[in-house]
Parts: C-alpha cells; structure tokens; sequence
C-alpha cells in the first residue's frame, strides 16, 4: 500500500524514491511484522487464556510435556494477521505471485484453525482426521499450482543447489511436485513444532535465506550473475519472507521456552506451507531440503519410525519420533535441544547460501 501512496510523492519529495526499493520495503515489513507480533503479543495471550483456547496435551508424550496442558495455543493467528497486514502495507499490490502466495498461507491457516478449534472443541489432541488434513492440503496446493503453471513464464524446470547446468523439465509433473514440496513442508514444520520454539527458529532462518534468494531470483543482472534462475516478480517475494521472519521473531519472544503461547496448527501449517511455496516459485525448490533440513530431519525420523516399526512388529530406530523426542527422551532438558536445533538449522541455512557461489 505505501509503495502505492508514496512512491509516486517523490516527484515532490526526492525522499520518497526510496520506497521503490524491494530492500527497503522488506525491511519495512520485516520490522513492522516484528512490531507487530511483540507489541500485540501479551494482549493476544491473555485473549487466548480468556477465550479458554488451551492446549491439550496427549497423554503419550513425554512426561515433561503433561505440564503444558492449558498453555494458550493458536498463536498462529497472530502470525498470520502479522504477515498478511505487513505484506499488504509493503508490497506492490500488483504483483499477482503474492497474491498466489498469500492465498496458500491463508488457506493452509484455515485447514489449521479448523484443526485446531476440533481439538479444543473436543478437548482431545485428535482434531481434523489425518485424512481429512491432507485431502484439504492437497487440494490447496493443486489449485496453487495450476493457477501458477496457467502464467505465461512459467517454467517447469527443477533447479538443483551446486548444479548451474542440471535443470530437468518436469512438463506438467512440475505442478505434482510443486503439490508435494507445499504439503510436505506444511506437515514437516507442523512435526517439528513440538517444542517451545522448535519450529519458530528455523522459520527465522529458512524465510532469512528465502528473502535474500527471493531478491536475487528477481533481479535480472545478479540472478544472471549468480546463474539462477530469473523469475519476474520474485523480488516482491523478500517483502513477504521479511513478513515471515519479523513474525516468527516477534512470536518467538512468548514462545520462547517457557512458553507463553504455542502456534498451533494455524500457525504452522500456514508457516510450511508459505515457505515451500516461496521455494517453488522462486525456482529453489530442492534449496529447501538443506535450509529447511532440521524440518526435513523431523519428517524423515518420523516416517523412519513408523515404517520401521510396522515393518519389524514394533520396534523403533528411534526413542520417540519426531527426532526432537529422542533427545528428550536421552535426558536432555528441552531447551538444550531447542538451541541445539537452532544451531543446526543456522549451519544448515549459511549452507544454503554457500551454494550461491559454488556453482
Ligand atoms: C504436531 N504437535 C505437538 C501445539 C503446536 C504420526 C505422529 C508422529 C504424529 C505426531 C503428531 O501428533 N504431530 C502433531 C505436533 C503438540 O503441539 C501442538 O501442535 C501444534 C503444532 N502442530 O503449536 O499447539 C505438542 O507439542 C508440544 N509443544 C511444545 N512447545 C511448542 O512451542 O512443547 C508444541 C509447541 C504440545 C506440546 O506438548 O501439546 C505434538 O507433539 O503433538 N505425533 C507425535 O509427534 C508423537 N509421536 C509419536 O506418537 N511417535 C510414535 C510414532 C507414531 C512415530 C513413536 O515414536 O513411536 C509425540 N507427540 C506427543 N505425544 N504430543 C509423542 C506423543
């Protein structure tokens, strides 16, 4: 909206040049989402305890984990009003990839709160059916890639980190792989946030890395320089990613361990969801699996667990899936292996920008 009021001021007022700059205006957003999280973050929590939106914690968890029970959940609202209304005040409203990607991120939050309201209504930890989730998310995501295929430039080429030169076409497989990042990074960030501010922190890190690669993706002259892919548009994409991280950062402050407040499914659902579609139409899908690799992990150690576990009647590879679990369950106290993770998730994501020069 202010590149719309205000940019065009700068005939009178040189100052306002300055909100051409897809930098200055993710900046803008990133603080302004920040802002927004921190300042609104007390008054949502104590909305939350007064509307009775607590959580249910499953018995089988980890014993330490019984103690949550009643902590405010569904902060994830307030992620998203923080992303969505610091977009909409950055952006330039006519870019028709932001609209694509904030209708996903809505659309994955609503599968969320309706999963969410189911367990608090129920008062059980099962919410929407397994079943039920994914047909919803896949459904989503193939509208998104269909409507994303349906632009003139789109392209159906997979770009790999390392490789300049290894860019095989998917033909209209694009759209089914594109499905499959978008739910697969949604029910990875999902796995992951199962400790206090497990999946805050590398949503921190991954939308960081995406800003900048968003950036370059749009700018014709360095993506050339660089040699990837050029995507019109994609610079937009770094005003919503710096969205992303003011938010999770703004958030991370009550969810910080003790938390104040958990996400949600609303939360990250929507958070997956957002980033992998950034990854896709940005043309860094497989980027994904290395700064994004701590949500990758968390998905893997589950699949692992319960492949094995039917394969073998009953055993485990792990203490407990999703990973985080495991730890826990060695006797590691949770914040150790929440900064642990952090950690990681920071190699993983200067990895990432590694592979902009190793090329
Ligand atoms: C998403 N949700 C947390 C909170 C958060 C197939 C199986 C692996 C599925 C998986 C599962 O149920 N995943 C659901 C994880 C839950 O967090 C809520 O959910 C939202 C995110 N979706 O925002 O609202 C619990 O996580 C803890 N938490 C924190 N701090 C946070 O900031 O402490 C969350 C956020 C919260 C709170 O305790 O209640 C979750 O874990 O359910 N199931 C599991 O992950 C279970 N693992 C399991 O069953 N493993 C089996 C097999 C099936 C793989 C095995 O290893 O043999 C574990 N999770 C729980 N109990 N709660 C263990 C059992």
């Amino acid at each position: 909206m202010l590149y719309h009021l205000l940019y065009p001021l700068h005939a009178y007022f040189g100052g306002f040049n300055v909100f051409r700059y897809i930098t200055f205006r993710s900046i803008g957003a990133t603080l302004t989402a920040f802002l927004l999280t921190l300042f609104l973050g007390a008054w949502f929590i104590r909305s939350l305890q007064r509307l009775q939106i607590g959580q249910v914690v499953r018995a089988d968890g980890p014993k330490s984990h019984l103690s949550k029970g009643g902590i405010p959940t569904m902060g994830g609202l307030l992620i998203l009003f923080a992303v969505i209304f610091s977009t909409l005040l950055w952006v330039d409203l006519t870019s028709r990839l932001i609209w694509l990607l904030m209708g996903v991120t809505v659309w994955f939050g609503m599968i969320g709160t309706y999963d969410d309201y189911r367990k608090i209504k129920k008062q059980n930890s099962k919410g929407l059916s397994a079943r039920g989730k994914i047909i919803l998310q896949i459904s989503g995501a193939l509208v998104a890639g269909i409507i994303l295929a349906s632009f003139s430039d789109f392209d159906s080429h997979l770009s790999f980190p390392f490789m300049k030169d290894f860019r095989p076409d998917l033909g209209w497989g694009y759209i089914v792989f594109a499905v499959l990042v978008v739910v697969g990074s949604s029910n990875a960030v999902n796995l992951t946030d199962g400790l206090d501010g497990l999946a805050a922190g590398p949503t921190v890190v991954t939308s960081s890395v995406y800003l900048l690669f968003s950036y370059l993706a749009g700018h014709v002259v360095l993506s050339s320089y660089l040699q990837i892919p050029f995507v019109q548009g994609a610079g937009e994409l770094a005003v919503f990613c710096g969205a992303l991280v003011g938010s999770s950062l703004g958030f991370l402050w009550f969810n910080a361990y003790p938390a104040q407040v958990f996400m949600g499914d609303v939360g990250s659902l929507s958070l997956g969801a957002a980033l992998g579609m950034v990854a896709i139409i940005i043309k860094q899908e497989i980027l994904l699996a290395i700064v994004g690799g701590i949500f990758v992990m968390e998905a893997l150690s589950v699949i692992l667990q319960v492949g094995f576990f039917k394969v073998s009647g009953g055993k485990r590879i792990f203490l407990m899936a999703p990973f985080h679990h495991h730890f826990e369950k060695k006797g590691w106290e949770e914040p150790k292996v929440v900064v642990r993770f952090w950690i990681i998730s920071i190699v993983l994501g200067l990895t990432a920008l590694a592979t902009l020069k190793l090329r």
